[in-house]
């Protein structure tokens, strides 16, 4: 058994995290975060009805998801030394638009259109493609400026969409519960994704150079992927929690 164990190779290079490698600490500690939130969200589903069932469960999958990325981009890190850049971006095209799809699921109660939640995930790929053109392909003179500037705007459509849009008049009329989660996984859409573009100007090259010296770029997208996946998640649940026990209660 012991050699067994031995023998596996993502257990042995656990051991090579030295005590100031902060960027393969954060990916540990970030596996172990998004496994933990997984077990959690999975294990609670059923005791929800059906209409948050599925949101819990949607919850569940995207910090599932992460958590395999993580266990990959931990071992790609300690084995590698370098951004696991593709597997960051692997993991963002799955996440990001379940994450618009936890949007259109929620407002579903008001009547909420799957047009609604295609445009999202659209606007979401449309970023996360030229944000990976910016950090991997055009990496050199104002290429990732550029690209960076055209996922930006792309980003800014979302948050104008579910601040003001259509989005907006649906989770009005829907009220109560629902409102609620909307307008805090909106606030985590303007400030929780806002912390992603600082970590790509600490990583790539252009204007914007010095500013964020200093700063790692995966120590940042860490930290906002357990901000934003487990956080948006527990909205999702406490949002499911409160309209459970409004409906008991009368
Ligand atoms: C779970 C993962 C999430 C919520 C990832 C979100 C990622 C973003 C909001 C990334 C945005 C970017 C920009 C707005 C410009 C620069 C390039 C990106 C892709 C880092």
């Amino acid at each position: 058994m012991k050699s067994l164990l031995l023998s596996l190779p993502l257990l042995a290079d656990v051991s090579k995290i030295a005590n100031d490698d902060y960027v393969g600490f954060t990916f540990f500690v970030g596996c172990m975060a998004m496994m933990a939130a997984s077990a959690f969200f999975f294990l609670s589903m059923n005791s929800f009805d059906r209409k948050w069932k599925t949101s819990i469960l949607v919850s569940g999958l995207i910090t599932f998801i992460a958590a395999v990325h993580y266990w990959y981009m931990r071992d790609y890190w300690a084995g590698v030394g370098e951004s696991p850049t593709f597997f960051r971006y692997v993991d963002w095209t799955l996440t990001v638009p379940l994450m618009c799809v936890e949007f259109y699921l929620i407002l579903k109660v008001a009547g909420a259109q799957k047009s609604l939640m295609w445009k999202l995930i659209f606007a979401s790929v449309v970023m996360l493609v030229t944000g990976y053109f910016g950090e991997a392909v055009y990496t050199t003179g104002s290429g990732p400026a550029l690209w960076g500037l055209i996922s930006g705007i792309a980003y800014f459509y979302i948050v104008y969409e579910i601040w003001f849009g259509n989005a907006k008049k649906l989770a009005e009329s829907a009220g109560g519960s629902v409102l609620k989660a909307h307008k805090t996984l909106c606030w985590f859409v303007l400030v929780g994704w806002a912390i992603y573009p600082i970590g790509y100007m600490a990583g790539t090259t252009g204007w914007y150079d010095g500013i964020f010296e200093g700063l790692n770029m995966d120590v940042i997208y860490n930290i906002g992927d357990a901000i934003n996946k487990i956080g948006f998640g527990l909205v999702v649940y406490g949002a499911a929690v409160a309209s459970q026990s409004s409906t008991s209660d009368s």
